[in-house]
């Protein structure tokens, strides 16, 4: 490891909805809290608001919807052409809502990171917030993990754990996850940016250990 601060590597968003892990992550870049700087946001819909926080903070933004291509694949290809445009070390899936193949997900892999709004291996897929208080649980939290070509399922980094309280609400949930986000994402985007993370065939590793199943420093359960 370098004694010298690292050089800030190119960060690559893509977002859905509202961004706002994008603008946290943007921001930790800004105050060099993490070493990269973002070269791009892109969103697979034009009325991803994210697109216009970016756009008003001078990030540079981009828009390929979905809604013009006939196939995943080809979708796939052609955003994976314009994130490759933007020469990216590191690409950041904040709040992205479409299923990605393999035509996107190979040539980023190890690079590729995203934050899933549950414990998983609990609720991969969608709506995860409803499905925990539908089953009673009392406890729930957000993952980073790589992104592999299995949804979801991908090697988890790091973790937060979230206490479930009777009467909550999915917008209870949602927003005590979204605290937890903002303190764990920008963590592990600075590991990937400062090469402590690497993806391997066993799994994840932060400094040469490899990770266990429920990422860094989880306790053991
Ligand atoms: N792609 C791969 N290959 N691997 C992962 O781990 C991925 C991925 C793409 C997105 C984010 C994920 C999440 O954190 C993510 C991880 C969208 C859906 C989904 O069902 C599921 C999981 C995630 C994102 N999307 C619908 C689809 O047909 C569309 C839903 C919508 O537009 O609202 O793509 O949860
Ligand atoms: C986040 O809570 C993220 O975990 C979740 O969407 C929210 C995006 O918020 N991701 C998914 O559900 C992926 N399927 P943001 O746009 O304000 O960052």
């Amino acid at each position: 490891m370098s004694l010298i601060a690292s050089q800030n590597k190119r960060i690559v968003i893509l977002v859905s909805g509202s961004g706002t892990n994008m603008l946290n992550i943007a921001e930790q870049c800004a105050e060099q809290r993490v070493a990269g700087k973002v070269v791009a946001v892109i969103a697979n819909k034009a009325d991803a608001s994210g697109i216009a926080k970016a756009a008003e903070l001078g990030l540079e933004t981009a828009v390929l919807a979905h809604r013009n291509f006939t196939s995943r694949e080809a979708y796939d290809q052609a955003l994976a052409e314009l994130v490759t445009s933007y020469q990216p070390d590191v690409v950041v899936l904040a709040g992205f809502m479409r299923i990605l193949t393999a035509e996107f997900v190979q040539p980023f892999q190890g690079r590729l990171l995203n934050i899933h709004p549950s414990l998983l291996p609990k609720y991969k897929g969608l709506h995860t917030h409803e499905r925990a208080l539908a089953n009673g649980d009392t406890e729930h939290g957000v993952s980073v993990h790589f992104v592999t070509e299995e949804l979801d399922g991908g090697p988890v980094i790091l973790q937060a754990k979230i206490p479930i309280f009777d009467g909550d609400t999915i917008d209870d949930l949602q927003q005590r996850v979204h605290e937890q986000e903002y303190r764990i994402y920008p963590l592990v985007v600075n590991w990937l940016c400062n090469e402590r993370l690497r993806l391997t065939a066993a799994g994840a590793e932060l400094d040469g250990q490899l990770l266990g199943p429920s990422g860094y420093a989880a306790e053991d359960e």
